[in-house]
């Protein structure tokens, strides 16, 4: 990233987010990469480069092995149960706060599972992909604090004899409805739309950026690296989301 005094499009992002009166957001594991918690698919760092999702992170591996599945769910909740919310999440939620109270609104829709833009101060955070905060009863349906499971042994279960499995959503299972829905009234109707830490390759949460370019309104992605929605997005902002939001949060309120 340029220094904060030369970068236009840093102060042309600003601009846009100054005058917009809803703002949607959609955020991946890069957002959460500042407190520590790995992101999937860098190459080296990411998760896929020593794990492969498709015996981890997919309905199939959960049906035929719950017992490797919940540990390594376990494993992944104990490395992000001492995460703090980094001052990216911190500055989301301040921009929510600041258009909420000017009458307007920004609508948080994460990938992420970790619980950190509530911890930071977001409100009414639409997690597309669940959460490892709350796991539920395949049997039963009931969910239950992910400090109230009892993981003497893998899987857990349930008083009713179910499986305990984390509330997220694997590859092959559907988005809950609720989620879906009001990510989809969100994009359909912000005047800004911003992308922030995610590689864009995860369907459906990908397609409510295409979505949001189709509608014309202004778009800004803010990540290190390129991602296939780059070339297609307003702005793209190149840096840690740790350090562009809260910059884009001064420059917005200069
Ligand atoms: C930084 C940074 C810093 C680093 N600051 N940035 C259409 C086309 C093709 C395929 C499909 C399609 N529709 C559906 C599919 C199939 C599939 C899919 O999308 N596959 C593709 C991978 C090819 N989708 C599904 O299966 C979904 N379900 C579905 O569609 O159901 C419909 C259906 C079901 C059944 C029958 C019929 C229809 C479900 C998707 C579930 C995804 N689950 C996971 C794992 C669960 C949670 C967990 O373990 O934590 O969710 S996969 C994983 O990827 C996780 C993430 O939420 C998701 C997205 O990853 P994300 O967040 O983008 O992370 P990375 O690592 O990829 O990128 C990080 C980025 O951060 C990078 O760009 C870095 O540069 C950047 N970064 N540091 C800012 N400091």
């Amino acid at each position: 990233m340029a220094t904060p005094t030369e970068n236009p499009q840093l102060d042309k992002a600003a601009g846009l987010l100054r005058l917009a009166r809803r703002i949607a957001v959609l955020t991946g594991a890069g957002i959460s990469a500042e407190s520590g918690i790995e992101t999937f698919r860098q190459p080296r760092t990411g998760l896929w480069a020593r794990y492969d999702p498709m015996e981890l992170a997919h309905v199939d591996a959960l049906a035929r092995d719950p017992k490797t599945v919940t540990e390594w769910y376990h494993w992944r909740f104990s490395k992000c149960a001492d995460a703090r919310p980094n001052p990216g999440h911190e500055a989301l939620a301040k921009l929510q706060k600041l258009k909420r109270d000017a009458g307007g609104d920004v609508d948080v829709l994460t990938q992420n599972i970790d619980g950190l833009h509530q911890a930071g101060g977001a409100e009414d955070v639409v997690e597309l992909h669940g959460s490892i905060l709350r796991w539920r009863c395949q049997k039963a349906g009931a969910m239950r604090p992910i400090h109230e499971v009892d993981f003497s042994s893998f899987p857990p279960t349930s008083e009713a004899g179910g499986v305990l499995r984390p509330d997220i959503v694997l590859f092959g299972e559907m988005l809950p409805t609720g989620a879906l829905e009001a990510a989809e009234r969100a994009v359909m109707s912000c005047d800004v739309f911003m992308t922030i830490g995610t590689s864009a390759v995860v369907y459906p949460a990908a397609g409510y950026i295409d979505l949001a370019i189709s509608r014309g309104v202004p778009t800004v992605e803010i990540n290190p690296d390129a991602t296939p929605m780059t070339g297609s997005v307003t702005h793209a902002l190149r840096g840690p989301s740790g350090a562009v939001l809260p910059e884009l949060l001064r420059r917005m309120r200069d």
